[in-house]
Parts: C-alpha cells; sequence; structure tokens
C-alpha cells in the first residue's frame, strides 16, 4: 500500500483516551502496510523530556520539541501519531506550522472532563483535587479545546473501535491512505 506521510495529533484532557485511540488507529494503519509511528507525551516524558513538568513554559516546550521530532519522521515519510494533552491553541498552531498545514491533522479527543475524572485510571485527578498536583489539566491548569479540529471525536457517542474508524475514514477521504 501507497500512503502520504502526515501527523495526527491528537489532542485531549488526561484520560480522555488519545493514547489508546491513537495506538488502535496505529494498528490499522501497520496492518494496512504503512510505515507509522506514535509519539505519546506521558511516555517521552520518561525520557527525551525528562527534565519538563507541566508549568506552562514547560508545555510549551515539550510540544515544541514533540513537533520537531514527529517532522522528522514525517520527512522519513511516515504516518506520526501524537498523543500529548497540548492545552493551547497557540502552541498546536506553532506544531502545524512547523510539520507543514497540509500534512498536519488535528484530533481532538473530546471527553468530557467528568468522565475523565470518573475513569481516573492513575488516580491523578484525586490527587489533583486533593491538591497535591499542582497545575493539573482541567483542574487548575487551562485546556483550550480546539475550535475546528480536523477530526472530532466524541467518545461519549463511540467506542475505540468506531473512533479509530472516524480517523481512518477522514485520511481515506483526504487521500492520505
Ligand atoms: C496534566 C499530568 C500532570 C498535570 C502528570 N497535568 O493521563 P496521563 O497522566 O497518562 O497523561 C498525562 C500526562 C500529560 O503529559 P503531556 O505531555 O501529554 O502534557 S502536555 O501536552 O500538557 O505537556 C497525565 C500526566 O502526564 N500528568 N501531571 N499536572 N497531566
Amino acid at each position: 500500500y501507497e500512503h502520504k506521510p502526515c501527523m495526527l495529533w491528537y489532542t485531549g484532557l488526561s484520560g480522555s483516551g488519545k493514547s489508546t485511540i491513537a495506538n488502535a488507529v496505529d494498528r490499522l494503519l501497520f496492518e494496512r502496510g504503512c510505515r507509522t509511528y506514535v509519539l505519546d507525551g506521558d511516555n517521552l516524558r520518561h525520557g527525551l523530556n525528562k527534565d519538563l513538568g507541566f508549568s506552562d513554559s514547560d508545555r510549551v516546550e515539550n510540544i515544541r520539541r514533540v513537533s520537531e521530532m514527529g517532522r522528522l519522521f514525517v520527512d522519513a515519510g511516515l504516518i506520526v501519531s501524537a498523543a500529548l494533552i497540548s492545552p493551547f491553541a497557540e502552541e498546536r498552531a506553532r506544531a502545524k506550522t512547523l510539520v507543514g498545514a497540509d500534512q498536519f491533522i488535528e484530533v481532538f479527543i473530546d471527553t468530557p472532563i467528568e468522565v475523565c475524572e470518573q475513569r481516573d485510571p492513575k488516580g491523578l485527578y484525586a490527587k489533583a483535587r486533593a491538591g497535591d498536583i499542582p497545575n493539573f489539566t482541567g483542574i487548575s491548569s487551562p485546556y483550550e479545546a480546539p475550535a475546528k479540529p480536523d477530526v472530532h471525536v466524541h467518545t461519549d457517542k463511540v467506542n475505540v473501535t468506531e473512533a479509530a474508524q472516524q480517523i481512518i475514514d477522514y485520511l481515506f477521504r483526504r487521500r492520505i491512505i
């Protein structure tokens, strides 16, 4: 299968399902024979971005590094998935410019904070509410939802399989795959 390189940029709250959906899409693309790579914010924070915390300026730097790295993989011809909260519209716009507007696909994983907090798979929301995690997105740090995402995934209406298919359908329509 032939495909065009691009960057799928997943944005959404902690616990919204970004990584899960990005990995489901990546698997489908891989099965089609696409060359792909996943950049996960939480994973990268254990290595490349170990020195960064969650202040506004550290998040800006986190997003900058991931976009620069993503750009290298796109240049190498891959379909890159970046899953980061990326709470600031301005930084997402910067990433889009850096990667190239026509190769950048903003995917909004739209899960209401009540649902994320209910799931709380790592107990982070409970800790943030208790004041044990400062600058927690959605609680003590802002999240700017995308105004016009390329793909808007309503996770209260679709499951992971359907969400992944919605993104694959978009890539078909755009003739990327
Ligand atoms: C938000 C935090 C925080 C704070 C730790 N705020 O659900 P997770 O655990 O696995 O993913 C979250 C991850 C967010 O890292 P990102 O690199 O995606 O964020 S950003 O794009 O804003 O730079 C969460 C965990 O780190 N985590 N503390 N204070 N999320």
